[in-house]
């Protein structure tokens, strides 16, 4: 090492104080606090969600570390009990008693993370912006997701590629036999799966031109500022993020209209995976005043396909219905109805319902002619 050194001068009242250190001693390895515990958590690659987690776990610089794998085999292996659905992913976190539980629903887990662990939130400060986040979030969940599984088993060539991947991300090293009955079953049980999604032939145009659409918007807005929510990425942005390492980075017909329509969205789901080097600061959100109108155009597109079809699954839920149908765009959207959809409507419903009369004026503003003002009740 160069020898080198720095010299320190304080003056402490009267007394002063010269330290010369040489860069040595600085470079002595300093006794330092307990590592934290990483947190663990169960997924794949292949599911938007699990990627969501991971990219918003590094940004937070949270330490975690990752089992690639299914949560029910895994979970029985270290032998915590499975949660009623074992999604992808699945969280492995202390209980109030402190003792090791299978959390699953990365909505809820983003806040919990929020309250344990310090800085680099997600959350935008002003409660207003948070609610525009929470919706933007709540899209990218629930309708975005549409467009991935469609086009992972709508088209063959998508179909072939998923059917293909899958397995071999499981087991890189899957003996041939094993792939071989590996592939055409899962290739058929989640084509099977399609019509949960509301995906089918009719609906086809109807899921092209909202992904298209909002790949414009997207590129629009990218073009002013690197994330949905201004100069530092908010949990919408995550959400979105985790379904686009899917549309643009694993299934190769939305990849292709992804790199026709917005290089920008591609650049973006490119860095967004990591970016634990950004340090961002409180001005750095938009604000509903700076917000540009291309921050509109993306919610034009919520308010236009998700938001009548959150209002069409709630009725039918009320109504006690298994299914339902209603018409956008001039096409029929038919689905199967979703509690769990039901469950967004209304905690979308309270966050808005927490917000005070002026932070909903604000929040207003921005809803304003975007459609999305149709699902506060
Ligand atoms: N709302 C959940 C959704 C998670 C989810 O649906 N994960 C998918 C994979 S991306 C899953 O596990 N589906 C069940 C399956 O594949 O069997 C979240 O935000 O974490």
């Amino acid at each position: 090492m160069m020898a080198y050194s720095v010299s320190i001068y304080l003056e402490v009242d009267k007394y002063s104080v010269y330290l010369e250190l040489a860069m040595s001693q600085l470079s002595v390895p300093q006794p330092s606090s307990p590592q934290p515990e990483p947190i663990t958590l169960i997924g794949a690659p292949p599911s938007p969600y699990t990627r969501k987690m991971v990219a918003l776990l590094r940004y937070r610089h949270i330490a975690y570390r990752i089992i690639w794998g299914s949560p029910d085999a895994v979970l029985t292996q270290m032998g915590i009990a499975k949660p009623k659905v074992a999604l992808l992913p699945t969280f492995i976190l202390p209980d109030e008693s402190g003792e090791m539980q299978a959390v699953c629903d990365s909505t809820p887990i983003i806040r919990r993370l929020e309250s344990e662990h310090q800085g680099r939130s997600v959350i935008p400060d002003d409660p207003a912006m948070a609610f525009i986040d929470y919706l933007l979030e709540d899209f990218a969940d629930e309708w975005c997701t549409k467009y991935m599984f469609h086009y992972r088993w709508h088209h063959e060539a998508d179909a072939d590629n998923a059917g293909t991947l899958l397995p071999l991300v499981h087991q890189v090293n899957l003996p041939a036999e094993q792939f071989n009955q590996f592939k055409p079953h899962i290739t058929q049980r989640q084509i099977g799966r399609l019509h949960v999604v509301g995906s089918n032939d009719e609906t086809a145009p109807l899921i092209d031109t909202s992904y298209e659409r909002l790949l414009g918007a997207l590129e629009s807005h990218l073009a002013l500022q690197p994330y949905l929510m201004g100069n530092r990425p908010g949990a919408s942005d995550f959400a979105l993020f985790g379904q686009l390492t899917q549309l643009i980075g694993f299934d190769p017909t939305p990849r292709a209209i992804s790199h026709r329509l917005s290089p920008r969205a591609v650049a973006y789901t490119t860095v967004m995976e990591d970016q634990t080097g950004i340090n961002p600061c409180a001005n750095d959100w938009n604000t509903t005043e700076t917000a540009p109108d291309s921050l509109k155009a993306i919610l034009k597109e919520v308010g236009h396909v998700y938001a009548p079809a959150l209002l069409a699954n709630a009725r039918a839920l009320q109504a006690g219905e298994s299914s339902w149908q209603i018409e956008i765009d001039g096409s029929v959207w038919a689905q199967q109805t979703f509690n769990y959809q039901g469950k967004c409507l209304q905690w979308i419903n309270a966050e808005y319902q927490a917000l005070t009369g002026a932070e909903r004026a604000r929040v207003d503003a921005v809803l304003e002619g975007t459609g999305c003002e149709q699902v506060i009740l």
